[in-house]
């Protein structure tokens, strides 16, 4: 028998040979038993133990017949399905115990609960995402420097303008840094005309964020008016350095750039000047990022760069 049904009452029956029969009826039966007073003892179903039994053997002794009412409320294995008496049932309950969805809606506060636990889920799963791509960015970003030729460093040389120019000076923009000389017969220019085409190219895309620059490893010969009269064939923004032997020789060093320019020379002599040909990208954090040889053609030095300005773009933000 179905003790946990709400709606089904169990009426013992306990005969005067102390036979008991059980009687299965309905809620309404059952309380009209009740009201008649026939039933002196109303006990749960699931109590109807060998105990109660007894209980209700001395009770017969004293009535010719004695009714035993059970209540089918008792210990139900599923307590939602726990019927109260007194209470009618729950208005938001049908009959067979299940919830009136009508009536509660469907954000009930279970619904309720399950969104916004998934949402504080959601929340710190995003955050949490964020922070591993921030410490990504962070981690490419050290190996980057890690492994970045140590290309650069303190120099102060003297513009074409006859202007200090230092190392401080590149800071806040690009700088695409070519070491020659004047006298060059033709790698310097060919060189130079390549780099004065690259940042053509760069002005018509970004405007003017890359800065041209020559360095004369020749200062004997290479004066400062000598130097604004080169500079001048090639870049109208290209600036020229200059500056005492010992400055260029420190330059130089700091850019791991070799000249093989004599130290005593004059400015009369003639001779040609041995000397690395490339010319390198810094970052306006005044970090080397790559060097241009001979080999790499235009292209793909308006390409590379392109590329940095695009990596620091997404990464501060701004273009410079
Ligand atoms: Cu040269």
């Amino acid at each position: 028998m179905d003790v946990c049904a709400p709606d089904r009452i169990f009426l013992c029956l306990l005969r005067p040979d102390k036979s008991i029969h059980n009687i299965q009826t309905s809620r309404q039966q059952l309380k009209g038993v009740l009201d008649v007073g026939h039933a002196l003892h109303a006990m749960s179903a699931l109590a109807l133990t060998s105990s109660a039994r007894r209980t209700a053997a001395r009770c017969s002794a004293s009535a010719r017949h004695l009714y035993t009412a059970a209540k089918s409320t008792p210990r139900c294995a599923n307590p939602k399905r726990n019927y109260s008496e007194t209470s009618g049932g729950s208005k938001q309950q049908t009959p067979s115990g299940e919830r009136d969805r009508s009536a509660v809606g469907v954000f009930t506060p279970t619904a309720a609960a399950i969104f916004v636990a998934t949402g504080v889920g959601l929340f710190f799963y995003f955050r949490h995402e964020k922070e591993k791509l921030h410490e990504q960015r962070q981690k490419e970003l050290i190996d980057k420097d890690v492994g970045r030729p140590n290309v650069g460093g303190p120099f102060s040389l003297t513009t074409q303008d006859g202007k200090t120019f230092t190392d401080k000076d590149l800071l806040g923009r690009w700088s695409l840094i070519y070491f020659g000389f004047t006298n060059c017969p033709d790698i310097c220019p060919e060189e130079l005309d390549k780099m004065s085409a690259a940042v053509t190219e760069l002005d018509k895309a970004y405007g003017p964020i890359v800065q041209p620059i020559f360095v004369s490893v020749d200062p004997a010969r290479d004066t400062v008016p000598q130097v604004a009269r080169y500079v001048s064939e090639f870049h109208p923004r290209l600036v020229g350095l200059t500056g005492e032997y010992a400055a260029v020789r420190a330059a130089c060093k700091a850019y791991r750039v070799y000249f093989s320019t004599p130290r005593d020379a004059q400015p009369g002599d003639d001779y040609l000047v041995d000397h690395s040909i490339y010319f390198y990208l810094m970052d306006p954090h005044g970090r080397f990022v790559e060097a241009f040889g001979k080999a790499s053609p235009m292209e793909d030095v308006v390409e590379r760069v392109k590329k940095e300005v695009g990596v620091w773009e997404e990464q501060t933000g701004k273009r410079v």
